[in-house]
């Protein structure tokens, strides 16, 4: 068992997950045959971190997830009753190949790897996660993207029965993302559809999640069924709900304060009471990978 406590993977895994992750197996093909037994097999990547990961624990019981309530511990709470099969995408805008893509269908072709990355949340904590995903970039190109591209934008299902943070519309749903298409290209940036070598946990933003390493937190949608390829800077939800803390970069900056609180140093979930605080790196510590991509640009204001 590699899991570092001593939940095992039906104590936090509903039993749809697993009737989708046979969908997930028989799509994606190089996978082993016997769904009860197989973990997803997935190469290392070397964009991965040395850092030790959180618990699994950690990692799915202190989450932001907001269509399931506002409290840390409300995804693990009611994020269980969420259909995740069957899944669809709706691919569309400046694209050649525009469509409805069963998951199994996204994911066909794209080489999955494990990547231990750092994550950052605004709220000045962190963890660090060993997500499975693919490069964004490969659905990209599979897709076609059409020279007037410029940005690419994210939507998170938008249930209320199966959701029930989403009855109170404090955020004008459904949830929304964007990138510019040089972020969203970057080999770094990947499409994550499971952690700990299991399917995406419903808390984390199963089936489907985007994984934006170098930006704040908020900035990695859950449980995306629309990315659309746009011509113009596409609205985003922490944006449009405050535009004067939010802006559309979120890049992780240990020098641009939130108006309201440092974003010098973050606190390490699961470190205990007496330690855990260190100094918040540049670009999250993916500087020399994603600096280039911000040439000319004065942080301090594109924030
Ligand atoms: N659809 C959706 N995606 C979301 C959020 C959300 O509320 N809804 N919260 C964001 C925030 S603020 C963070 S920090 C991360 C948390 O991801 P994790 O719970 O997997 O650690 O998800 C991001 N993606
Ligand atoms: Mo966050």
């Amino acid at each position: 068992m590699r899991f570092r406590n001593d939940l095992t993977w039906g104590d936090v895994t509903p039993k749809p997950l697993w009737l989708n992750r046979r969908a997930i197996l028989a799509g994606a093909g190089a996978l082993l045959a016997s769904p009860a037994l197989a973990r997803i097999e997935a190469a290392k990547s070397p964009f991965s971190i040395d850092e030790a990961p959180n618990s699994l624990e950690d990692i799915t019981t202190y989450n932001n997830f907001y269509e399931f309530g506002t409290g840390k511990e409300d995804p693990a709470a009611y994020a269980g009753g969420l259909t995740t099969d069957p899944w669809s995408i709706v691919i569309d805008g400046l694209v050649d190949k525009p469509g409805t893509y069963d998951l199994a269908d996204v994911m066909r072709d794209q080489p999955l790897e494990e990547r231990i990355y750092r994550f950052r949340c605004v709220e000045a904590w962190s963890m660090i996660i060993p997500w499975i995903g693919f490069e964004l970039a490969g659905l990209l190109n599979r897709v076609g993207v059409q020279p007037g591209a410029k940005f690419v934008a994210f939507e998170t299902l938008v249930r209320p029965e199966e959701m029930p943070g989403q009855s109170s519309p404090f955020i004008e749903w459904p949830y929304r993302e964007g990138l510019r298409l040089d972020e969203a290209m970057h080999p770094l940036t990947i499409l994550a559809t499971g952690l700990y070598g299991e399917p995406m946990p419903k808390q984390n933003g199963a089936p489907i999640r985007l994984v934006v390493p170098w930006k704040y937190g908020f900035k990695s949608i859950k449980s995306i069924v629309k990315i659309s390829l746009v011509a113009e800077m596409p609205k985003t939800t922490w944006n449009m709900l405050q535009p004067s803390e939010y802006g559309f970069y979120s890049n992780v900056n240990p020098q641009v304060d939130h108006p309201r609180w440092s974003q010098a140093s973050e606190r390490r979930i699961g470190s205990g009471l007496f330690g855990g605080r260190q100094d918040t790196l540049m670009f999250n510590g993916y500087e020399e990978q994603v600096a280039a991509l911000y040439a000319g640009q004065d942080l301090a204001v594109d924030y």
